[in-house]
């Protein structure tokens, strides 16, 4: 494993470099691959950055985003990856990196535990998001930040971070964070285009929901139903969804709290919350299903009554009441 600064020092010696970034891609891996491509731009260092797929398009107010390719539009010298634990992280660029790494040099700066070391210089170092290994690489290469660097790592920070909620942020986090702030970041322009900021069909599909939310056994537990029909009358997509489950956990006495989306007649796609007491991963297993103690999903089939009272009862047998 390397330091930040030897990777500074490995970086600098190349003329050019693709950056991969992971597939599903996010704030952080987004953030921390256009960051560095300016950083190596700056320094005369040809890079560009790769995703396998679409990228979301709450990421799309900042101008670089556009410049994320599909494939390399170039013969690197070098390879780098960044927030991705191991290969099968770039998903389809997957056989590309694997290709190049048999004569390229591989450059990994990633944060997460599970990390495999498969680059031949890892700089692996966990922080609540990759962006602060970015920032200290950066700055060991001697570059000014600007301010669309700063703006794109602060997207890596507070998206991976839970807006600075996260149980592993710490006093050097928030050092990181002032040292972006001072180099231009917007972190009220970030957090409101990134949680705040959704189309009018949307909130309407949300409020609706919301308006016909369903508690049981004595409000421990809260869940809503998105009918095609609903999707149809708000001329909303079934990814407008994202976000109505967690409403319910924010009810006081709610433990768990769960989102059934119809994804055709008598087939129910259900998103799971809880907020510890009881482990969603055991309820959403009873179908079939699975994730995180604290997050997990499942597929119900029957009417839309009868998934609610499977449900339910799933939910019951690992309720406290
Ligand atoms: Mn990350």
């Amino acid at each position: 494993v390397n330091t930040a600064k030897e990777i500074a020092e490995i970086l600098k010696k190349y003329k050019s470099a693709v950056i991969f970034t992971h597939a599903r891609p996010d704030g952080d891996t987004l953030g921390s691959g256009l960051a560095l491509s300016r950083a190596l731009s700056r320094l005369g260092i040809r890079a560009e950055v790769v995703n396998e797929g679409k990228i979301p398009q709450t990421f799309s107010f900042l101008e670089d985003v556009k410049k994320i390719r599909q494939t390399p539009s170039f013969d690197a010298e070098c390879f780098i990856a960044v927030d991705s634990s191991d290969e099968n992280r770039f998903g389809m660029l997957q056989e590309l990196y694997l290709a190049g790494a048999k004569k390229k040099p591989t450059v990994s700066i990633d944060h997460h535990v599970s990390n495999t070391r498969y680059a031949k210089y890892n700089f692996v170092r966990e922080r609540s998001s990759n962006s602060e290994n970015i920032v200290a690489v950066i700055r060991e290469m001697g570059v000014e930040i600007d301010k669309e660097t700063a703006n794109l790592l602060m997207l890596g920070m507070i998206t991976d971070s839970g807006n600075f909620t996260h149980s592993d942020v710490d006093g050097e986090t928030f050092r990181t964070a002032a040292y972006l702030t001072e180099a231009g970041a917007d972190c009220g322009e970030i957090n409101y285009r990134v949680f705040r900021c959704q189309p009018r069909v949307k909130a309407s599909l949300y409020a609706d929901a919301i308006g016909h939310l369903k508690y049981y056994f004595e409000d421990k537990f809260a869940a809503t139903v998105v009918t095609q029909a609903m999707l149809e009358r708000h001329g909303a997509t079934p990814d407008m969804t994202e976000g109505i489950v967690d409403f319910g956990l924010t009810v006081d006495t709610v433990e768990v709290s769960a989102s059934l989306l119809e994804i055709r007649e008598g087939q129910y796609k259900v998103s799971l919350r809880s907020k510890g007491s009881v482990n969603v991963n055991a309820v959403a297993s009873t179908f079939g299903g699975g994730g995180h103690i604290l997050a997990s999903g499942c597929m119900i089939g029957g009417s839309e009554e009868e998934a609610l009272d499977r449900l339910s009862f799933a939910v019951s047998r690992h309720l406290d009441i």
